[in-house]
């Protein structure tokens, strides 16, 4: 696998601290060298960087509507660059409403894709019917066709078109999990990583208990790997403000780690070594 990785330090589709640390703290566990280590070309793209919105006011509900239209409009060109240059695109969040940047810049590259969400929650709320306003609940709602006469004009949004088919859409974790079904197109991974039960990833800022188990969290990733079609992978909402104590933090950004090794093919079986291929 050729892996292209790309940070993105925004917080501000939700309301608590903290988020924007994940990518570095997801680096600093060694991810880089970990996916070097099973086979993996990588390069690293380093992290964008945000500007401050001065006057951010609500379209709709919608919170923060020009700091987020803005980060997802330069995401988005960010991971046009890397499909464009041939990789395996991992975006590692911040907040979940980097999806919209996310997976506009993986359809512009032309093909029409299927979307696997991995999360407790299905952020597929709008602007005008969010009950809290952050728009990291919203993200699948400006991204589907079929929903796009519900979506208000948005300041910082007129870049973005919607581009994904609501029947190319699969969610697994929503608390009832069910293995995703058969899917031809590439895929792009969003994964939300308060999909995993709190007792294993608590560090992040919506926790809900009954959630995918460490097993089962992998299982997707390595399903999804066999697949032979996994094109792009989100990686968001780890917070290690929110993670209570130390040893919370590190389940959650090791959790965070093994999900992503698990997506360009370690299988826990044990190690292979390096020039080992996935068939
Ligand atoms: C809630 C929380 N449904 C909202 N969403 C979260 O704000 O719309 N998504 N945390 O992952
Ligand atoms: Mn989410
Ligand atoms: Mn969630
Ligand atoms: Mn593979």
């Amino acid at each position: 696998h050729s892996v292209g990785i790309i940070g993105a330090p925004f917080s501000k589709g939700q309301s608590r601290d903290g988020v924007q640390l994940g990518p570095d703290l997801i680096r600093a566990a060694g991810l880089v060298e970990k996916l070097k280590g099973q086979g993996c070309t990588v390069k690293d793209y380093g992290n964008l960087t945000f500007e401050e919105v001065a006057k951010d006011e609500t379209t709709g509900r919608a919170k923060r509507p020009r700091a987020v239209g803005q980060a997802n409009k330069q995401l988005s060109e960010a991971v046009r660059k890397i499909k464009s240059e041939g990789h395996a695109c991992v975006m590692l969040g911040g907040d979940h409403s980097l999806a919209i940047g996310s997976i506009h810049g993986h359809a512009a590259c032309g093909t029409q894709l299927s979307v696997v969400w991995v999360d407790a929650h299905a952020d597929i709320n709008t602007p005008l019917t969010t009950p809290t306003g952050n728009i990291h609940g919203q993200p699948m709602s400006y991204l589907i066709h079929e929903l796009r006469s519900k979506i208000p004009v948005m300041p910082n949004f007129s870049w973005l078109k919607p581009c994904i088919a609501a029947e190319d859409v699969v969610y697994i974790g929503l608390r009832d999990v069910d293995p995703e079904e058969q899917v031809k197109k590439p895929i792009h991974l969003s994964y939300d990583i308060d999909a995993l039960d709190p007792s294993l990833a608590p560090a992040t800022g919506t926790p809900v208990v009954g959630g995918l188990t460490y097993r089962e969290g992998i299982y997707i990733t390595e399903h999804i790997c066999q697949t032979g079609l996994l094109s792009a992978v989100d990686m968001v909402e780890v917070n290690p403000k929110r993670g209570g104590t130390d040893n919370g933090v590190r389940s959650t950004v090791d959790a965070a780690v093994d999900l992503l090794l698990g997506c360009f093919g370690r299988v826990r079986e044990g190690s292979h070594s390096a020039d080992y291929k996935i068939p």
